[in-house]
């Protein structure tokens, strides 16, 4: 059985996975705009992953005797400015989530709740691979900068590139 204040924390890590799979949406429909079909399928995809994650938690609150609760959520913006600033952003976007997964499981130390922490460990793994991943992305689109070629390639080649999920 959960506590309430875990019960609180993990709702509010739901949120959270809902908001990120609602930003790269955005991102992903902002990408498709502007004719970046590579960019805009990675997008995409990563908008599925944020919301398995967030599935994932859902399920398990609910088995533990809590109750996963779907709030309201903020409105993601809708203009990236270039793709370096948006990459930039979703880099910075999985440094908080990290951050969020990481205080979330000093709750279940607190909680002494050594079920949610095992479970929570998944998550600490999948951050490692997300934040690698998004400064390999924003390593190559900075040592691409204005070249349009390069651009093309990447937009081509990215959607390879993906977080196992
Ligand atoms: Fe990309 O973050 Fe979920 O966990």
């Amino acid at each position: 059985m959960l506590s309430k204040k875990l019960e609180e924390a993990l709702n509010n890590q739901i949120r959270i996975e809902a908001e990120s799979s609602q930003v790269y949406l955005s991102m992903a429909s902002w990408a498709e705009v502007k004719g970046l079909e590579g960019v805009a399928g990675f997008m995409y995809g990563h908008s599925d992953e944020e919301r398995m994650h967030m599935l994932k938690l859902v399920k398990f609150v609910n088995e533990r005797g809590g109750h996963a609760k779907v709030s309201v959520l903020k409105a993601p913006k809708t203009d990236f400015g270039s793709l370096p600033k948006m990459f930039q952003e979703l880099y910075e976007h999985e440094l908080f989530v990290s951050k969020s997964i990481n205080e979330l499981v000093h709750v279940t130390l607190q909680e002494k709740d050594y079920a949610t922490h095992n479970f929570l460990q998944w998550y600490v793994a999948e951050q490692i691979e997300e934040e690698a991943l998004a400064r390999t992305i924003l390593d190559k689109i900075n040592l691409i900068g204005n070249d349009k070629g390069g651009l093309y390639l990447f937009d081509r080649d990215v959607q390879q590139i993906s977080v196992e999920s």
